[in-house]
């Protein structure tokens, strides 16, 4: 493994073990995490991989493959930039009591540039399950999913709701995870493709508009706002849709559309699977992108344009997957399809002026776990 290489030749020792934590994709249930309500997502197959070594002092001592050089954090406030995922999992595990002390570790990433597969979630929950073992600090996957959402929020401090650390700390293969975002309870569910002539892919525009951050947590705060005027804990608790849309008006009663109507399309599609109706879950990854783009605001021309040439090319269903303002598409296609929407596509984005966006197949793949 190159990064067992990299971690001899960097700190001239073997790495006491290895570890890997996937990226994801969400099928459905965008922006509900936050508001105590239901996601779908499942694991990719590419992630993070960290060989790590348990230290005597406090110091992190830190080597990413796709950096350069070595960054020594003597205290974890030293850490920047793409270091304070991992310091921020050492900070939320010493912040709750646990006794971790420093670390040599050597990571690895594969997530696509770009693609907004939760190559940080990945970061976090490799280190973390890494520290948990070293450790012996005997946290379950949603202990270590928790730990690295407070990294997240508190460290690093982007307000991010729980499902991009579940899933990658949890995700089964051939399973997505349902996850009701209140009661942290999940389950996972037999998600197969293939089985039924299909292929989900991923579209990655390769792009992130600027606005991303501040457009998430601007959301977030609507959301906030709009549970508390009508008076329940969180949208979750919204039962009477049209009552609660009579007593609200412009963003915020675009935002409880979007989040109300977001748990139930989850549900349903929960449904479908289980019904093994897949290829019926097309109209329900539809629905949600249109409320994504009209009623929530987080699309960009990207995601559309890959939305819509998709299914003019004869996929089934699409939708952009993650926070948004960039990132990728998932798109639902019968395999004799896979060429003619991948050329949709591309044409698409060529009469643009926009290069072609990679595509990928959308394998649900294994949760976090040690390799060696
Ligand atoms: C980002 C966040 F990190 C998640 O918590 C979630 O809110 C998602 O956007 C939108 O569904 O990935």
């Amino acid at each position: 493994m190159r990064v067992v290489e990299a971690f001899r030749e960097t700190f001239q020792a073997e790495p006491e073990g290895v570890w890997h934590a996937p990226g994801r994709v969400n099928l459905i249930g965008e922006h509900t995490d936050y508001n105590d309500g239901f996601v779908l997502p499942f694991a990719v197959p590419w992630g993070v991989t960290a060989a790590v070594s348990p230290r005597q002092d406090d110091v992190v001592r830190l080597r990413s493959l796709q950096a350069d050089g070595v960054v020594t954090l003597g205290t974890l406030d030293e850490a920047e930039g793409w270091a304070r995922y991992v310091a921020g999992v050492f900070w939320a595990l010493r912040e709750a009591g646990h006794p971790v002390r420093g670390a040599d570790l050597v990571v690895d990433g594969d997530v696509p540039q770009g693609a907004g597969l939760s190559s940080s979630a990945a970061l976090e929950v490799a280190v973390c399950v890494a520290l948990n073992d070293l450790y012996g600090l005997a946290l379950d996957g949603m202990g270590v999913a928790l730990a690295a959402r407070r990294a997240e929020n508190d460290f690093v401090g982007m307000p991010c709701g729980i499902m991009d650390q579940a899933a990658s700390a949890l995700a089964q293969e051939g399973r997505a995870l349902f996850m009701d975002c209140r009661s942290l309870a999940t389950r996972n569910v037999p998600f197969d493709p293939a089985a039924h002539g299909l292929r989900l892919l991923i579209i990655n525009t390769g792009v992130r508009h600027a606005l991303a951050d501040g457009q998430y947590a601007r959301r977030r705060q609507e959301c906030e706002n709009a549970a508390k005027r009508l008076g329940v804990a969180s949208l979750r608790d919204v039962t009477d849709l049209a009552g609660a849309l009579g007593r609200l008006d412009g963003d915020e009663r675009r935002r409880v559309q979007h989040v109300v109507t977001e748990n139930h399309r989850v549900e349903a599609l929960i449904g479908l699977l289980r019904a093994g109706a897949v290829r019926e879950i097309g109209a329900l990854l539809n629905a949600s992108h249109l409320s994504l783009r009209d009623q929530f605001q987080v699309s960009c021309p990207e995601l559309d344009v890959a939305v819509e040439a998709s299914v003019r090319g004869g996929a089934r269903g699409a939708r952009m997957t993650g926070g948004g303002f960039g990132g990728s598409v998932i798109t639902l296609v019968p395999e004799e399809r896979v060429e003619a929407v991948r050329d949709s596509v591309t044409a698409a984005y060529a009469e643009r002026g926009w290069a072609a966006p990679e595509t990928y197949p959308a394998t649900p793949s294994a949760g976090a776990r040690r390799l060696a």
